[in-house]
């Protein structure tokens, strides 16, 4: 997959690719990513990228013109048909199931807001969608570019090793995950669950999905909602609920 980033700060975004499961990706030729600079594109002395914005008000309003440049320059080195994003606060909320439709794209040209954000109208010829990714207030673009690289990189065939890509698509999708341990087995009096060391396979798996329902049950009831649960898995979570209502005194999900 190709992507390109315009923003006016490459170095922040190239510094970040070359770690880890990213960095790994385009080592291995899985994933292209080039950034744009407005800057290199504008034309007078001083480099101009933003402007006070029409209407008076605080902040400055990046220029169409030198963004229009870049994307240009991106859209000319990426496949045909490749998506434009816009990166703002007032996006749609970006989740799973959009990096998991952005890896069939061709391509994707992501472009970083900056300063109180860009002038409308370039917004209006040149992007396709808009995507923010969640309700608080950053100060650019650049970190979720790479939130959104990062997701859809890990998504690309070959780009996890084999032990991270199993879990992939496994039972626990739609939850949140099960409790870890290592070793030593008893640490400050608390000892890791006896199942875990029982070498009973089958038992380790339905402790873990019940651990999974039950978190999610009282950290994020709404993916619950979303996802839907078998009987088996019911019946794993009531008997979550009964031995914690006995090991608590909380009979339901308050005070997690
Ligand atoms: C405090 C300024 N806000 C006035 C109502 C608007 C605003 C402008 C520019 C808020 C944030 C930004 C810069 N943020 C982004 O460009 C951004 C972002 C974010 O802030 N949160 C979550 N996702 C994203 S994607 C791009």
């Amino acid at each position: 997959m190709h992507i390109a980033v315009v923003s006016l700060f490459p170095v922040m975004l190239r510094e970040a690719l070359m770690h880890g499961v990213l960095g790994r990706a385009i080592e291995r030729g899985l994933l292209t990513v080039d950034c744009h600079d407005p800057r290199d594109h504008a034309t007078d002395v001083h480099r101009t990228v933003d402007d006070r914005p029409y209407g008076g008000g605080p902040g400055m309003v990046l220029k169409v013109e030198p963004l229009r440049a870049a994307l240009h320059e991106a859209m000319g080195r990426l496949p045909a048909g490749s998506r434009r994003v816009y990166l703002g606060a007032d996006g749609r909320r970006f989740e799973q199931s959009m990096a998991r439709e952005a890896r069939e794209w061709p391509g994707l040209i992501l472009v970083a807001g900056r300063y109180e954000g860009v002038d409308e109208r370039f917004i209006e010829a040149e992007i396709d969608e808009q995507w923010s990714i969640g309700d608080y207030v950053l100060s650019g673009g650049e970190l979720p570019a790479l939130v959104v690289i990062d997701a859809i990189a890990r998504l690309l065939p070959g780009a996890l090793g084999s032990a991270e890509s199993a879990v992939q698509e496994s039972f626990s999708d739609g939850l949140v995950d099960w409790p870890h341990y290592t070793r030593p087995p008893m640490l400050d009096g608390r000892a890791v669950p006896g199942v875990l060391a029982s070498g009973d396979h089958a038992a380790i798996q339905r402790w873990r999905l019940q651990q999974a329902l039950g978190r999610t049950w009282l950290r994020r009831p709404e993916l619950l909602e979303r996802r839907g649960m078998s009987n088996e898995e019911r019946r794993l979570l009531e008997e979550f609920k009964i031995e914690r209502a006995q090991r608590t005194g909380r009979i339901d999900d308050s005070h997690r």
